[in-house]
């Protein structure tokens, strides 16, 4: 059996730069958002990673970048695929989602140099936007990968009533009817294995090397259109307004509410706008964008129908009309126990520490576990941090990570 190789480091180190910096100057931390030019070149950047490294490649009708090598032939067709994402949230950092492109990348130039000859093709994606798009749909390239992006998802309009199918042309140069009919055929896919940070402080909190992913967290969203009476801020008495803006604030305190305390529940805000923005002015209209995360999705159905009814409380109360619609609901996903016990095996084989886990964070393995048997491999967050500048993960550990991926996909079904 020929020696199995580990990752390069320096090259890696290099490559991780290289994508890490095709970034929006004009805005702070890693921006690469998707439906921009910066993620456009991002993807692109790896297509041509991709080919350095002797893969075939194309690009499908959803912009996902799909790189093949070719397996010995013996596997009738069927293919082990890695994966992740090189876009990133507004602001955000330099190691979400592109150590799982770059990572697989590398095991590919691995097994090429080492001249191991794989049965099943290895296939390597990288996903168009992964993170929550400005129309409120996230994974919109997996879930069209997968063949369950709805129809209904083009309709989806940003705060200036654009709709993403007439975005995604002009913006991200893909054809909306190609995405819809982009569906890959997953049934010959043995595994789906993806390397991704953990963006929290478990494995630093616990000195744990390598996170095996057991169930990824499920996902509530949700829009509120908040319609008041623009009014003068002075004249205007207390008991005669209706403030969108107090009435979207009330909802944001209510969904920090419902999240309360469960150990792996989670509420949050993070869009907020106002129509005037003047302080002088009694709020006409208010967005609110927000989300709850659980590992339940009874608990999920229960924040619905709490936030749902503190919404519609906060508007009645204030004579505000109220339009919420929750969008990109995903389930919590639990992943496959023969490919968590191929990663559990291969990393302790390797002599590392490692530890079955939750992930709070969503990812497109949740969209492609319906279809094929899927693992994710986590390594560490320093200060667990991530979304933010600050987030960083050592060289080392993206090193271990990806040889854990290596080892993996040398594994599944004789590799
Ligand atoms: O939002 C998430 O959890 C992921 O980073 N898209
Ligand atoms: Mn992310
Ligand atoms: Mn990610
Ligand atoms: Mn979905």
């Amino acid at each position: 059996m020929t020696a199995v190789p580990t990752a390069v480091g320096s090259r890696l180190a290099g490559d991780l730069q290289d994508l890490a910096g095709i970034v929006d100057p004009a805005l702070p931390g890693w921006s690469r958002q998707a439906f921009s030019s910066y993620d456009i070149a991002g993807r692109h950047h790896a297509k041509g990673l991709m080919e350095a490294a002797g893969m075939e490649t194309r690009i499908d009708g959803a912009g996902n970048v799909i790189g093949v090598l070719p397996g010995d032939g013996t596997a009738g067709g069927r293919q082990i695929m890695l994966g992740s994402h090189t876009d990133t949230v507004e602001g955000g950092g330099r190691f979400d989602g592109i150590i799982g492109v770059l990572g697989a990348i590398e095991v590919v130039r691995l097994v090429r140099e080492s001249g191991i000859r794989l049965h099943h093709d290895l296939v390597v994606v990288v996903f168009f936007n992964e993170e929550v798009n400005r129309f409120g749909m996230i994974c919109s390239g997996s879930h069209a990968f997968a063949g369950v992006l709805p129809q209904s998802a083009l309709a989806l309009e940003d705060d200036h009533g654009t709709a993403m199918g007439d975005a995604l042309l002009p913006e991200a140069g893909i054809d909306p009817n190609a995405m819809l009919d982009a569906r890959y055929d997953l049934s010959k896919v043995t595994a789906f294995l993806e390397l991704h940070i953990e963006q929290g402080p478990n494995l630093e909190n616990e000195g744990v090397q390598i996170g095996v992913v057991e169930t990824i967290t499920g996902i509530s969203r949700f829009t509120a259109l908040f319609s008041g009476r623009q009014d003068h801020a002075g004249t205007t008495p207390m008991d005669v307004r209706a403030d969108a803006c107090c009435a979207a604030a009330g909802t944001i305190l209510a969904v920090e509410r419902i999240a309360g305390d469960e150990p792996t529940s989670r509420g949050t805000c993070g869009m907020l706008t106002f129509t005037p923005m003047a302080v002088n002015v009694v709020t006409e209209s208010a967005v609110v964008q927000g989300e709850f995360r659980s590992d339940s999705g009874t608990w999920l159905r229960d924040a619905e129908a709490a936030l749902t009814a503190a919404a519609n409380s906060e508007a009645a109360g204030r004579g505000v009309t109220l339009e919420l619609d929750w969008r990109a609901t995903e389930e919590p996903m639990p992943m496959a126990p023969r490919v968590m016990d191929t990663i559990t095996q291969v990393a302790s084989e390797q002599g590392l520490s490692q530890a079955r886990m939750f992930s709070g964070a969503g990812h497109d393995s949740q969209i492609l576990a319906p279809f094929t048997d899927v693992g994710m491999i986590f390594v560490p967050s320093v200060g667990g941090r991530s979304h933010c500048p600050e987030e960083f993960t050592e060289l080392d550990d993206i090193l271990r990570g990806v040889d854990v991926l290596l080892g993996a996909v040398l594994r599944i079904d004789g590799g």
